[in-house]
C-alpha cells in the first residue's frame, strides 16, 4: 500500500510505523486510522517483523489527537458508529495484536494520541513528552478507549482526575503514575525502544503472542484470564518454538527462534 500519512521502516526484525502528519502535529485523521489499520495488519502477518513501534513524525508531538476538524460536526449516531469502527480497526486491534507494540511517545500524546499510546503493549516517553485527555474542553469524552485503558494502567483516581480536569501531565509525572515505563531524552527514545525490542526479539515470538493474550483476558469482561493463561500455556507445548527452546537450554546454547 502507498501510505499518505505514514512511513514504514524494518531493520533487525524491529518495524517502525512514524505517524507522519507533523504540520497537523500527527492528528489522526480517518485517512490515517485505516492507514494505521492496514500498516498494522501488515507488520502483524510479515515474518521480518517481531516488534512494531510507533511514534509521530517531528520532535513536536506523537499525536495531538483526534483530527478535531473532521469531527466537529458529527451527529450522535456518527459519533457511535465511528467510535465502534475505530475502536475495531484501532485501538482495540493494536491491543490484541500477536506481535509486541512499544509506543515512543516523543511530545504531546492528547485525547485519541494517548488512547493510541495506552492501546500499545506498553510506553515509553522523551523527557518533552506531555499526555492528557482534553475530551472534555470540547464536550465530549475519550471515545476510542481512554475511560477503559487509562484507569487500568494509573487507577481509577488519577484518571477521574486526569479526565475531569482535560488536563496534561509531564513525563516524569506520568512515569510517577505507571503510564509509561520509561523516560530518556528525546535523542535516546529510537535507540532505548530498540534495545528493549532486541531483548523482546531473542524470545519465543509465539510464547510472546500467547502471553499478551492472556495478560488482556485479565482485563476483559466475563473472561476467566486465569483459563486463558492454562489454555495459552497447554497451546505453547504444540510448537515448534517450544521445542527449539527447551532443546537449546539442554543443548547449553541460546534458542534461535
Ligand atoms: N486536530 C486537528 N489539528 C490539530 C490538532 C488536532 N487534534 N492538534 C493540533 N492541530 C493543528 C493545529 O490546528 C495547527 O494547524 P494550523 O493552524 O497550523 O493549520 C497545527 O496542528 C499546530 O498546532 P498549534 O499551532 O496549536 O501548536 P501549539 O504548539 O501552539 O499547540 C497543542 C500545541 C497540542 C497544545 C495544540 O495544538 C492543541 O491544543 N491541540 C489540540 C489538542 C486536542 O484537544 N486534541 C483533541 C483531543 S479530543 C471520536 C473518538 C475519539 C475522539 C474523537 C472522535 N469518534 C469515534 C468520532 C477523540 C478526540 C480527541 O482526541
Amino acid at each position: 500500500m502507498n501510505y499518505q500519512n505514514l512511513l514504514i521502516t524494518t531493520q533487525d526484525a524491529i518495524s517502525t510505523i512514524t505517524i507522519n502528519r507533523p504540520k497537523k502535529l500527527n492528528a489522526l485523521n480517518s485517512a490515517t486510522i485505516q492507514e494505521l489499520h492496514h500498516a498494522f495488519e501488515h507488520c502483524n502477518t510479515d515474518p521480518q517483523t517481531r516488534v512494531i513501534l510507533l511514534l509521530g513524525s517531528g520532535d513536536k508531538a506523537f499525536v495531538a489527537g483526534a483530527d478535531i476538524k473532521e469531527f466537529a460536526d458529527f451527529s450522535e449516531e456518527k459519533g457511535r458508529e465511528l467510535a465502534q469502527k475505530g475502536q475495531e480497526l484501532l485501538f482495540d486491534f493494536v491491543a490484541n495484536l500477536e506481535t509486541p507494540v512499544i509506543a515512543l511517545i516523543n511530545g504531546f500524546a492528547l485525547g485519541g494520541g494517548l488512547e493510541l499510546a495506552m492501546a500499545a503493549h506498553f510506553r515509553i516517553a522523551s523527557d518533552t513528552a506531555k499526555m492528557g485527555l482534553p475530551e472534555v474542553s470540547l464536550g465530549v469524552i475519550p471515545g476510542y478507549g481512554g475511560t477503559q485503558r487509562l484507569p487500568q494502567l494509573i487507577g481509577k483516581g488519577r484518571a477521574m482526575e486526569m479526565i475531569m480536569t482535560g488536563g496534561m501531565i509531564d513525563a516524569s509525572q506520568a512515569m510517577e503514575y505507571g503510564l509509561v515505563n520509561h523516560v530518556v531524552t528525546l535523542d535516546e527514545l529510537v535507540d532505548c525502544a530498540k534495545g528493549i525490542a532486541s531483548k523482546i526479539i531473542k524470545n519465543s515470538p509465539n510464547a510472546i503472542g500467547q502471553a499478551i493474550g492472556a495478560i488482556n483476558a485479565g482485563f476483559e469482561d466475563g473472561i476467566d484470564g486465569f483459563q486463558k493463561e492454562i489454555n495459552a500455556f497447554g497451546h505453547c507445548f504444540g510448537t515448534p518454538d517450544f521445542i527449539e527452546g527447551t532443546t537449546a537450554f539442554l543443548e547449553k546454547r541460546k534458542a534461535n527462534f
